[in-house]
């Protein structure tokens, strides 16, 4: 009779499960001995790391992801990327090994104590099996779970004793459908809604992009001629903002998204939630007179919005069934909002001058991760993106995930063989949550450009300080961090760049790497206002903001 390994290793297979992301203890050892030569161990120096490669490889591929972390520590260390991955509705199964069955009573060395609790609240389910037999059936299972709508991650800790038991062989193949429908009959009011509305905006969110729903966004936009803005927070945008319908981002204060969304008499919302707010910035939700209606895959978002009536159906599949139910429309486009003029070149770098270069510069299709805290809406006003499945970040406020992003999203490039460029852009504080992330990606030779913002301080806590007017917070300045020595220590390539003047041909250089190459930039380290101001003629303001 086969062992569990062996039923559990034929499962992965038959999920399209054969890379594993992780990082290794004792109590994993059992699980991966004879590892076999169909599958590849992406070996991460962190856990955290291991979580956000996997997420985003997950985000990038359409796949599910294995990660595989070192029992009740290794968890521990992933736990902030595995809020990021349940925000960012990633599916994907995390295994955890655990001591001997026999000897957990007594609680020895690496015992997870709660495996049920502990990955709680950022798991969808999370469970250790009762028999080692039903190991497969629980990765099944799991797998299934993590799929569902609205997709996320789950948790498994598996005995190390139970890999060589016997067992009678895999769980039976089931037919799942993970999305939920979008029906005529619940959207029919929706679209009647839209047609009568004099002033309608949508507001696209990532489930949008995720769900497969880019283009449908696009055709329903159009098919009603309507403003659209992007939701606050998103990790992934879900329409194009070069688009002449886009208007641009949400800001994260509640009053501010009031007052952006003043004069649409309709806003319908698709693929976000109502709203994901920060910082505290009290107010009324909606204008007067404006109806909210919120079409999401997750009754639990539902559920938690703060205005508005809740329709749960797929978004992608909500787009489209409102395309073939509205009326073609008489009412007038918006005109097109102008792009940002080009910005001035002064005596050093502004992160808006340096946006504005990769923006030129880049591949049309090159993808970019990101985590640049002050200096987001520069970057999203600068670098737009115009096609789906090209721009990923963290929906959770966690620090960590950029770096080891850039690497998932580029192995998931390799897999699919589109090798698409992956440009990340970090600022120098964020770098250093998931530095270990150079290593992998020296190691599988990926050519990553990645740009890290060096302001030597945490500037967006610098902003929120004003904001709170919490003056003398310690902690925020960041002297003597060399991120171009700490790459290459991990076996990456690296330059830096301080002058306006030289900055055009050290992008260059970044983007024609074919290993992974890390430029540190010298910028501009005035602190921004935390919430911009408001206006037609402002695109992106502020979207900025973490805790
Ligand atoms: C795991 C984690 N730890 C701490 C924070 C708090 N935090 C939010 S933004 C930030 C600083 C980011 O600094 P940097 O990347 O240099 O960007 P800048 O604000 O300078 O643009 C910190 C420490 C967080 N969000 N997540």
């Amino acid at each position: 009779m086969a062992t569990v390994r062996e039923v559990l290793f034929d499962l992965m297979r038959q999920l399209d499960m054969t890379k594993i992301f992780g990082n290794v203890g004792s109590t994993e050892e059992p699980m991966l001995k004879d590892f076999p030569p169909d599958f590849e161990y992406i070996l991460a120096l962190q856990e955290s790391v291991a979580v956000a490669m996997g997420d985003a490889y997950v985000q990038a591929s359409g796949k599910v992801a294995h990660v595989n972390l070192h029992t009740a520590a290794g968890s521990g260390n992933g736990m902030g990327n595995i809020e990021t991955a349940f925000y960012n509705r990633t599916p994907m199964i995390i295994t955890a090994g655990q001591h001997m069955r026999e000897m957990l009573i007594h609680e020895p060395y690496l015992t997870n104590k709660n495996p049920y609790k502990q990955a709680e609240p950022w798991v969808k389910w999370s469970y250790e099996p009762a028999r080692a037999e039903d190991v497969p059936a629980a990765f099944l299972r799991a797998y299934i779970t993590a799929i569902q709508a609205p997709a996320g991650p789950v948790y498994l800790s598996l005995p190390m004793d139970d890999m060589d038991k016997e067992c009678p062989g895999l769980p039976l193949p089931r037919k799942i459908e993970a999305r939920l429908s979008a029906g005529k009959d619940v959207l029919q009011p929706v679209a009647d809604a839209l047609a009568k509305s004099e002033a309608p905006a949508l507001v696209f969110g990532g489930a949008v992009d995720q769900t497969g729903g880019w283009y449908d966004a696009v055709a329903l936009a159009e098919k009603l001629n309507a403003s659209v803005w992007a939701a606050p927070f998103e990790g992934r945008p879900g329409f194009p903002e070069n688009h002449p319908l886009f208007r641009g981002g949400l800001l994260s204060g509640m009053s501010s998204v009031c007052r952006q969304l003043e004069g649409y008499d309709l806003v319908v919302v698709i693929g976000a939630p109502v709203f994901r707010y920060y910082p505290y910035a009290p107010g009324a939700p909606l204008p007067d007179g404006t109806r909210l209606i919120h079409l999401t895959d997750s009754a639990e978002e539902s559920a938690r919005a703060v205005v508005g009536d809740s329709i749960v159906c797929d978004p992608a599949r909500a787009c489209a069934t409102l395309v073939e139910l509205l009326p073609t429309t008489s009412r007038e486009a918006p005109a097109p909002l102008p792009l940002s003029p080009e910005p001035s070149v002064g005596e050093i770098i502004t992160a808006d001058y340096l946006y504005h270069l990769v923006g030129k510069l880049r591949p049309k299709d090159s993808i970019i991760t990101q985590e640049s805290l002050s200096t987001l809406a520069q970057l999203r006003d600068r670098i737009r993106t115009t096609a789906p499945r090209s721009f990923f970040s963290m929906f959770s406020g966690v620090l960590g995930y950029g770096l080891p992003a850039a690497g998932g999203v580029a192995l998931a490039e390799r897999d699919l063989g589109t090798n698409r460029k992956v440009i990340c852009l970090v600022g120098d504080g964020a770098a250093q949550y998931g530095i270990q992330s150079f290593w992998t990606a020296a190691q599988h030779k990926l050519p990553i450009f990645y740009i890290i913002l060096r302001n030597h301080a945490y500037n967006i806590l610098k902003s929120f300080s004003k904001y709170l007017v919490a003056p003398d917070v310690p902690g925020f300045d960041l002297p003597g961090i060399d991120t171009v020595r700490l790459a290459e220590g991990y076996g990456c390539e690296g330059g830096y760049v301080s002058k306006p003047s030289e900055l055009e041909t050290a992008i260059k250089k970044g983007l024609t790497s074919s290993v992974p190459y890390v430029l540190q930039v010298e910028i501009d380290a005035t602190v921004p206002p935390l919430l911009g101001k408001i206006g037609p003629e402002t695109q992106f303001d502020t979207q900025t903001a973490s805790n």
